[in-house]
């Protein structure tokens, strides 16, 4: 099984609190403060691991939670900063958070911060003015992002396999490389892709098999409809499609079948190069075999509508007789796909399907940019609600119980506009007042 699809929840670490304390020396009757800074929480980061091959650790184990910031110390020591939590995917995987954020990840070490640590609150020191020469508030460290985050894997193949069930595809797997998939004759023996690598002059192709294709498999019908997706990142297909059919049926109206559903399920997926392999020659004489190629490399030139300087018209589409069975040709499909697919280029410029590997949003998070503007709003039991980003995350800095953390609070409320937006609004000194879910009677002296 194949597991090509997960969620999981992330949880960032929270930042560590400040620290409250005030230095104590022998002889030195009175210290100021020196509270230490709170460590920063983890970060949760999806990295590209070339171990990996497809998403069934996640079956395990689906919720993620990296370390919290250390608490400051006293002797301004800083709290510790949260070791990143690191989890492994593997190459292709797509990550999509919450919020819509797609990363694409394709080549190891690739990484994707999907929920960023809270950051750690200021120590008492911080605190500290000239009729306040011993505070006895720090701030509080700060909740790391957290959400769900999908992963779906696209395997990363250079060239795929398609062609209606039985038509030989495994079988050709089998011979070009050390891949053992499933060979039998009845249709759907390829219930899920297997990738294989062919070695040809210090070059190295995977080529996936996915399971064979029938007409409305792009909506769904037979197997390989999810499987086409394995696919969407090749550089290549290799349309194998049996030249005599035991059953009867017609390669022409075979090779019909097969190319709408390419065209149906993704019209960039139909506009990969082609290889058309004629299979299972050792199946009929080699006239009648001849005569199949010629006819198609026929009927498949005069679909060519443009033909590059350097190549024939018959050479744009090639056709190979092949036979798995004898080992026919072999050699010369290989050549013929190392010939055709582009090299790779380790900056991993051009490195995977049509239009794809776009720049990678490395450091995108759930949180979208603080906001600094806030709402007031009159409650019906004569309570006020102020909501809005930046406020919310500045009540959550302070314990509203310590009466000197609510003092420095009510300070910054007045600075940034929250009280007189509040005063305007009706607000009287000492109503009641919800910021974040925290609810505190807000009583602003004078000036602070
Ligand atoms: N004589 C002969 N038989 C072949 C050849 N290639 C494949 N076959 C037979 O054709 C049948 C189907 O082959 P597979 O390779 O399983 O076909 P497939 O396209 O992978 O089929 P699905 O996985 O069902 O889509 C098997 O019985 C193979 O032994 C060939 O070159 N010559
Ligand atoms: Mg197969």
């Amino acid at each position: 099984m194949l597991y090509d699809n997960a969620k999981i929840t992330v949880q960032a670490g929270r930042g560590g609190d400040g620290c409250i304390s005030f230095r104590r020396e022998a002889h030195v009757p009175k210290g100021g403060p020196d509270g230490g800074d709170g460590g920063r929480g983890a970060d949760v980061v999806l990295i590209c691991s070339d171990s990996l091959r497809d998403l069934q650790g996640f079956r395990r184990r689906g919720q993620f939670k990296a370390d919290s910031g250390g608490h400051g110390q006293g002797n301004q020591r800083h709290g510790a900063s949260g070791e990143t939590l690191e989890i492994g995917v593997p190459p292709g995987t797509i990550i999509t958070t919450e919020d819509g954020t797609r990363y694409d990840l394709t080549t190891a070490g690739q990484r994707a911060v999907v929920a960023q640590g809270g950051s750690g609150g200021r120590g008492n020191r911080h605190f500290a003015t000239s009729t306040r020469q011993a505070p006895r508030f720090g701030e509080r460290g700060l909740a790391g992002d957290e959400g769900l985050v999908t992963l779906q894997l696209k395997l990363l193949a250079d060239v795929g396999l398609v062609g209606l069930p039985n038509a030989g595809k495994s079988s050709l797997l089998a011979r070009l490389t050390r891949a053992q998939p499933k060979v039998a004759n009845y249709p759907f023996t390829t219930l899920e892709p297997v990738l294989g690598t062919l070695e040809l002059d210090d070059r190295q192709l995977v080529i996936a098999d996915i399971p064979g294709l029938i007409e409305g498999a792009s909506e769904g019908a037979g197997l390989g409809h999810d499987f086409l997706a394995h696919i969407e990142r090749t550089r290549l297909l290799v349309h194998v499609l049996d030249l005599a059919p035991l059953d009867g049926s017609d390669p022409l109206e075979n090779y019909r079948v097969i190319e709408a559903e390419l065209e149906s399920h993704d019209p960039r997926l139909a506009a990969l190069p082609r290889i058309l392999v004629l299979s299972k020659a050792d199946l009929v004489s080699p006239e009648e075999a001849n005569q199949g190629a010629a006819a198609w490399r026929q009927r498949l030139a005069a679909n060519v509508e443009e033909v590059p300087e350097w190549e024939t018209q018959e050479e744009m589409v090639p056709v190979v007789v092949t036979s798995s069975a004898t080992g026919q040709a072999m050699e010369d499909l290989a050549r013929e796909l190392v010939h055709r697919v582009p090299v790779v280029t380790t900056s991993g410029e051009v490195l995977v399907g049509p239009g794809a590997n776009q720049a990678l949003p490395e450091h995108q998070t759930f949180r979208p940019g603080s906001d600094r503007g806030f709402k007031v709003n009159a409650n019906d039991d004569g309570g006020w609600t102020v909501s809005g980003e930046g406020v919310e995350r500045l009540v959550a800095r302070y314990d509203l119980e310590n009466e000197e953390a609510l003092a420095h609070l009510e300070g910054r409320l007045r600075r940034i506009g929250v009280v007189r937006a509040l005063e305007s609004a009706g607000f009287k000194p000492g109503d009641d007042v919800e910021i974040g879910g925290v609810l505190f009677e807000l009583d602003p002296g004078g000036p602070i």
